[in-house]
């Protein structure tokens, strides 16, 4: 028996794990007293980590379709195919009919995306997709039109914290969005205890219950209540000098938030007079904000008028970039900090049957994925830790697109949704069984610091590393990813292509593997945005495409379905990862259940009781599983979790034609009309 230390690459905490495992197999998982980040916290998805790897669904062997059914195959047999496939398709349409699903496993795999992303930009094709459009993309927006670059998020400064707003977050189910927290409830606690802590949330969360003030706007309000804010500050309070320096179009912000007085944002967003005005006079006796926003921000129609308020927001305080208000995590291994930038505009031209939807950062939007391959522009999909029939809109439309696919190309580690429509199946090393290094999510850590990880187990069967599947496919095309003395991939290590990632980080890789855990660095990363990224060292309050996004209310999308309706609410579950775990639970035998929660005053109305099962229905498709009735719920919402195949599937309510944000590309997955009746009776 041997005890390594590892990291959990489920979610952006990255946990430190200590992992008992005996002849390849893992006895148990537990948290790692010493790491000096997460400090012996895990949650039970961490700690399930031995079941996930040795699951009965887990992928061993490449496949192949024949027919109707998926064969067991060689990987050369399985990957020639593939190429094959990938140089007619090439001939024919060109090199973005070749398309990439870059998703949420391939973010906590450093080669494994790295040789996936390559291998596509080396094709020659634009169509990248990845989680980022159906997550957050209102983020990379505005942090480029208000900062000069989209690789910017604003993130609570955990340590100095005095004033601390959650918008739209859950931290204590889901450990955080773009601000990652290990131990929530312990830092949370640290924060309600330094000053405000002040969450924005419909719903009575876990996180609000911490909360020294809870805010409950009406779904997709968010820009309402936060203009109110900002209104009153630059009235009153602001500090002009500063704001003189460190920003511009302070003016235009200040008109664009005028009409945003106190009755227009209490009928517009349900929150109180009384609550809007205890937020604000914290806000102003603390002088600086610490700020961070989730999903629940992000999948609102409205998203890009509220990300843009909340760095308004930060901007009028002075928070920006400074010590107790936001910071910017440079990233340990990307040290963006100590780079030389340029202001960049990475917005593009979106996809062919899309014109009106944008690119950015060199990524098409996942809404437009189904139109991409209905229309022929795309024929082949490669997905890389993803599972896409569980997370893109409108599913049925995916669903019945995917047969018009040359092929459906799967890297997972376990039978999904996707991988049961695949043409090729690929099976891949787990976390736990592959070298790695947080490379894209070390700067939503809480600290400066990052970590490296020997493998633990091997993969089971003939599951190879994800960058081997890329580099090998690409050598069949004639692109070698990866320089090799003699050509062939076998006596390449993990840790060979880790190393140069490392080399060019705040430390070196040999300082990262001998300390066997998270290394820190503790210095001060404040202000380089303002003084390295920032055009001029200033911040733009008010950019010219933003100023048109700022409405007075909230659009309701899918309101055709006419009086009743209800607003749906997307939440996360504990023990699941987006899809993952979502059938078989957590080792501690307990599993999540697609519940729908709704308040006990709706469900009178509609006649509905605790726990029977209920239909709820958008104007593109329908949703079935059992209600949960709790006055957690803001009455007049719904709230459903993700992540769930077959009927209970939240992508059959969202569509990826109506209700997207054009300046975004995003899909509308938060303030979405829908109606819930009981479920018709089952035939005999
Ligand atoms: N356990 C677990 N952890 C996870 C995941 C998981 O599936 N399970 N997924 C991971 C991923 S991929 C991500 S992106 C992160 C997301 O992390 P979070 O953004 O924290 O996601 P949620 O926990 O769903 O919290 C979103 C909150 O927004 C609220 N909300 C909904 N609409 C609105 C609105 O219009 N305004 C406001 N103010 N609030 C609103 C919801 O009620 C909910 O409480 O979590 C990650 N961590
Ligand atoms: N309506 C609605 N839709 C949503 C959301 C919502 O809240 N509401 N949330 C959105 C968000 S924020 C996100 S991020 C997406 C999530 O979308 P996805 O990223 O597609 O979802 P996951 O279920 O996390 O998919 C991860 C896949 O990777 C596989 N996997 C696990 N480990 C490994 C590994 O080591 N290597 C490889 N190659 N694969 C592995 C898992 O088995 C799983 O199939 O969903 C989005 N969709
Ligand atoms: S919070 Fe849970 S899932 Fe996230 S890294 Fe820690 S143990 Fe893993
Ligand atoms: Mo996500």
């Amino acid at each position: 028996m041997t005890i390594s230390r590892s990291f959990c690459r489920f979610c952006p905490a990255l946990c430190g794990i200590q992992v008992r495992h005996d002849e390849g197999r893992i006895l148990s998982v537990r948290g790692d007293p010493e790491h000096p980040i997460s400090k012996g916290y895990t949650c039970p998805k961490g700690r399930s980590l031995g079941d996930f790897h040795h699951h009965p669904g887990r992928l061993r062997s490449p496949r192949i379709v024949h027919g109707r059914r998926q064969v067991d195959t060689s990987w050369e047999e399985c990957l020639t195919d593939l190429a094959d496939i990938l140089q007619e398709v090439t001939r024919e349409v060109g090199p973005s009919g070749v398309a990439l699903f870059s998703a949420t496993a391939a973010a906590f795999d450093a080669n494994g995306r790295r040789q996936a992303v390559r291998l596509l930009r080396r094709i020659g094709s634009r169509s990248l997709y990845t989680t980022a459009s159906v997550d957050t993309p209102c983020r990379p927006l505005v942090a480029e039109l208000v900062a000069g670059h989209p690789a910017l998020a604003p993130a609570i400064d955990q340590a100095d914290a005095r004033c601390t707003l959650i918008i739209g977050m859950n931290p204590v189910v889901s450990h955080g969005h773009t601000s990652a927290m290990p131990n929530p409830r312990g830092r949370l606690r640290e924060l309600a205890s330094r000053g405000p802590l002040i969450v924005a949330d419909p719903q009575r969360t876990e996180t609000a219950q911490m909360a020294t003030l809870h805010l409950r706007p009406r779904p997709g309000t968010d820009h309402v209540w936060l203009a109110h804010v900002v209104r009153e500050l630059l009235t009153e309070g602001a500090d002009w000098e500063d704001l003189e320096s460190s920003a511009t179009n302070v003016d235009e912000l200040l008109a664009a938030v005028e009409p945003f007085d106190r009755d227009v944002a209490v009928a517009a967003t349900g929150i109180p007079g009384e609550d809007l005005d205890t937020a604000l006079s914290a806000i102003r006796a603390a002088g600086r904000v610490s700020l961070s926003a989730g999903t629940g921000l992000t999948m609102s129609p409205t998203a890009t008028a509220a990300e843009w308020m909340a760095w308004a927001l930060l901007g009028v305080t002075g928070s920006l970039d400074r010590r107790g208000g936001v910071w910017f995590n440079p990233g340990f291994l990307r040290q963006m900090d100590r780079r030389a930038w340029e202001p960049v505009r990475t917005t593009g031209p979106g996809p062919a049957s899309r014109p009106e939807l944008p690119s950015r950062m060199g990524e098409m939007p996942c809404a437009a994925l189904a139109d991409e391959i209905e229309e022929g522009n795309v024929r082949v999909l490669l997905v890389a830790g993803g599972n896409p029939l569980t997370s893109l809109p409108e599913v049925a439309r995916l669903r019945a697109v995917l047969p018009k696919l040359d092929a459906l190309a799967v890297c997972d580690v376990q039978e999904t949704a996707t991988v049961r429509q695949a043409t090729h199946v690929l099976p891949v090393a787990g976390q736990l069984e592959r070298a790695d290094l947080p490379h894209f999510v070390d700067q939503f850590l809480p600290v400066v610091g990052s970590q490296y990880t020997e493998a633990v187990i091997a993969p089971p069967g003939d599951a190879r590393a994800m960058w081997w599947v890329f580099a090998r496919l690409g050598q069949l095309l004639g692109h070698e990813l990866i320089d090799t003395a003699d050509g062939t991939l076998g006596d390449v290590l993990d840790e060979d292509l880790l190393r140069p990632l490392a080399e060019r980080s705040r430390g070196s890789f040999e300082q990262l593997r001998e300390a066997g855990t998270a290394v820190v660095a503790d210095e001060a990363v404040h202000g380089w945005v303002r003084q390295r990224v920032a055009p001029g060292g200033r911040f733009d309050l008010a950019p010219s495409q933003l100023v048109d996004t700022l409405a007075l209310g909230a659009p309701t999308i899918g309101s055709e379905l006419g009086p009743g309706t209800l607003l749906l609410t997307p939440r996360r579950q504990l023990r699941q990862l987006n899809s993952q775990l979502a059938e078989e639970g957590t080792s501690d035998g307990q599993h999540e259940t697609p519940a729908v929660r709704l308040h006990p005053d709706d469900a009178a109305r509609a006649n509905l009781s605790e726990g029977q099962p209920v239909v709820v229905t958008s104007a593109w498709g329908a949703w079935s599983g059992p209600l949960t009735l709790t006055t957690d719920v803001l009455p007049g919402t719904l709230s459903l979790p993700h992540g769930f195949d077959g009927a209970s599937n939240v992508g059959e309510l969202t569509s990826g034609r109506f209700g997207v944000d054009p300046n975004s590309g995003m899909v509308t997955q938060s303030g979405l009309a829908v109606t819930v009746s009981s479920a018709p009776a089952e035939a005999p």
